[in-house]
C-alpha cells in the first residue's frame, strides 16, 4: 500500500439514507445553461462544429467580448417550472445544474465574482429559481461546478513558477469561497458535481480536492460528491494510487457506458452522463448538432444498460439562450417519459440482477432490496428487451437457484407462455417490435417450489 494523506476516505460504499436515495433514483437530468446558449455554437457568422459551451475558446473570443453576452441574458423565455415539469414527466428524479461552467459565468449572484447573473438585465438569482422549481416537482438538486475557469485571472493550467503557485492558491481560495457560498445559499443541495479538474494545476493540489470535499460535507451533512473532483497526493484522479475510489461515486463515464457484460463496475456506485445532441452539452443551434441527436429508444437502451450495471444515468438538456427548452428536447423527454410511466419499475429502485448473465437481447434489472432474487428467495426480475432476436425466440437462462413461475409484459400485464428447455433455461416468443424496448416481469421462485410440471419439454432440443 502506498501511504497517502489525500487518498480515498472510505473503504466501503456509503449506505446512509441520502446515498441510498441517490442510488435508487437511477435517472437524473443534467442541465447545461449559461451565456454560451446565446451564440449557440456560432460566433460572428462562423459555426464551430464543437461543443457550444466551448465557443469562447474554440472561436478565440476575448474575455471582454464574451462578458458582453451578459447584456443579452434577458430570460425572455425562462420558465424553470416548465423545465422541472418536463424532467419529472420524463421520469428523472434529480437534476444537476451548471452553477458555473468553464467560462466562469455564475448563475447565482456570487459575492466573489462580478461575472454573474447580477450583471445581467434581470439581476435575478436564476440558479435559486431553478432549484426551487425542481424541488417543487419533487426532484433532488445537485450543483455542477467547474474548477477550470477561463474568466478568472488567477486560473492556471499548470504550476510552473512561484508566481503561478501564488496565483493558483488565490484561485483555490476563490473556489472555496464560492463553493461554501453555494452550500450556504442552497442548503437543500443534495450533491456537488465537479468538473474541469483534469489540468496539472488541480492534480498538483490533491490536498485542496480532499479538503473541499470534507468542508462541503460539514456544511451539508450527507452531501454526495462525484469522483471527478478528486486527486490524491500523487495526482491520481477518480481512483487513488492504491486503486480505491475517491468521492462517493465514480463519474468517469461520459458519452460512453461500460460494456454490457462488465459487472465489475457495479462494485461501487457510478453515474454516466450523456448528451442528447452530437457532443454538445450547451444548446448548439446547427445541423451538426442535430446529426447526432439521439432517439428515445437509444436513451432508454442506455438507461437500461446503466441500471443493469448498477449505475445512474444523467441525461443532458441544453436550454436555449432565452431560457426556453427546444421543442425537440421536450418531445424526446415526453417520449422517454411515456415509456417510463409504464416501465419505470425496471429502472427506479432497481439495480443489477445478481446471478443473471447478460442475455445479449437486452438487460436484466432487479429491485435494490437486500432480498433480491439472486439470494435464491425468488421475486421479480425485469427483462428489458432492446434487441428482438431475428429468430423470434427469447431464451432466458435462469440462475440455478431459481425457477420461473410466470412472465408478464409490463405494458398490459398479459402473461406470456414459456417453454422449459432444461431445468434452468426457458424460451418464449420474442415480443413484437414497437420501436421502444418491451419490459417483461419474470416472476421467479426458489428452484423446486414452482407449481406445475418441471420436466423439460422432450419435444424441444437445446441447440
Ligand atoms: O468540458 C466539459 C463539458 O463541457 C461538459 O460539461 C461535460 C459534462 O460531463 N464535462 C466536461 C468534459 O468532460
Amino acid at each position: 500500500m502506498i501511504p497517502l494523506t489525500y487518498g480515498a476516505t472510505a473503504a466501503e460504499r456509503r449506505q446512509d439514507p441520502t446515498m441510498q436515495a441517490f442510488r435508487a433514483d437511477r435517472f437524473g437530468q443534467f442541465v447545461h445553461w449559461g451565456l454560451y446558449a446565446i451564440p449557440a455554437g456560432t460566433w460572428r457568422g462562423r459555426t464551430i462544429e464543437f461543443a457550444a459551451e466551448f465557443l469562447m475558446q474554440s472561436a478565440h473570443v476575448s474575455r471582454e467580448d464574451w462578458a458582453a453576452l451578459a447584456a443579452d441574458f434577458t430570460l425572455d423565455g425562462f420558465d424553470p417550472a416548465e423545465w422541472a415539469r418536463t424532467a419529472r414527466r420524463m421520469g428523472a428524479r434529480y437534476v444537476t445544474v451548471t452553477a458555473k461552467h468553464h467560462d466562469g459565468f455564475c448563475l447565482w449572484p456570487s459575492a466573489y465574482s462580478d461575472f454573474t447573473v447580477a450583471a445581467t438585465p434581470s439581476g435575478r438569482d436564476v440558479l435559486g429559481e431553478i432549484l426551487d422549481a425542481y424541488r417543487a416537482e419533487g426532484l433532488a438538486t445537485h450543483l455542477y461546478y467547474s474548477v477550470l475557469d477561463w474568466h478568472h485571472p488567477d486560473w492556471r493550467y499548470a504550476i510552473e513558477s512561484d508566481d503561478d503557485r501564488i496565483a493558483f492558491d488565490r484561485y483555490l481560495d476563490f473556489a472555496t469561497n464560492q463553493l461554501l457560498e453555494l452550500a450556504a445559499r442552497y442548503p437543500q443541495t443534495r450533491g456537488f458535481w465537479f468538473d474541469g479538474t483534469w489540468d496539472e494545476s488541480v492534480k498538483a493540489n490533491g490536498r485542496w480536492t480532499h479538503e473541499i470535499e470534507q468542508l462541503l460535507k460539514e456544511r451539508i451533512p450527507g452531501a454526495i460528491v462525484n469522483s471527478r473532483l478528486r486527486a490524491d497526493d500523487r495526482g491520481a484522479r477518480h481512483f487513488d494510487s492504491n486503486g480505491a475510489l475517491m468521492g462517493d461515486y465514480e463519474s468517469g463515464y461520459e458519452r460512453r457506458l461500460p460494456a454490457p457484460w462488465d459487472r465489475s463496475v457495479s462494485v461501487h456506485d457510478w453515474e454516466a452522463c450523456a448528451t442528447l445532441t452530437q457532443a454538445s452539452w450547451g444548446f448548439h443551434d446547427s445541423a451538426w448538432a442535430e446529426r447526432g441527436r439521439k432517439t428515445p429508444a437509444q436513451i432508454v437502451e442506455q438507461l437500461a444498460q446503466t441500471v443493469s450495471l448498477g449505475g445512474n444515468l444523467l441525461l443532458n438538456f441544453g436550454p436555449r439562450g432565452d431560457g426556453s427548452l427546444a421543442p425537440v428536447e421536450t418531445t424526446l423527454a415526453d417520449a422517454v417519459g411515456a415509456w417510463m410511466a409504464v416501465n419505470g419499475a425496471a429502472v427506479h429502485d432497481s439495480g443489477p440482477a445478481t446471478g443473471w448473465d447478460y442475455p445479449g437481447w437486452g438487460f436484466y434489472t432487479a429491485p435494490l432490496q437486500a432480498d433480491a432474487p439472486a439470494a435464491g428467495s425468488g421475486g421479480v426480475v425485469h427483462a428489458i428487451v432492446t434487441r428482438i432476436p431475428v429468430s423470434g425466440i427469447l431464451t432466458i437462462a435462469l440462475p440455478p437457484v431459481l425457477a420461473l413461475r410466470a412472465v408478464r409484459a409490463l405494458v398490459d400485464g398479459a402473461e406470456a407462455p414459456f417453454t422449459l428447455l432444461d431445468a434452468h433455461t426457458v424460451q418464449l416468443p420474442a415480443p413484437a417490435a414497437t420501436g421502444m424496448p418491451t419490459v417483461l416481469a419474470l416472476e421467479t421462485v426458489p428452484a423446486g417450489q414452482e407449481s406445475g410440471p418441471r420436466e423439460p419439454n422432450p419435444d424441444v432440443a437445446l441447440v
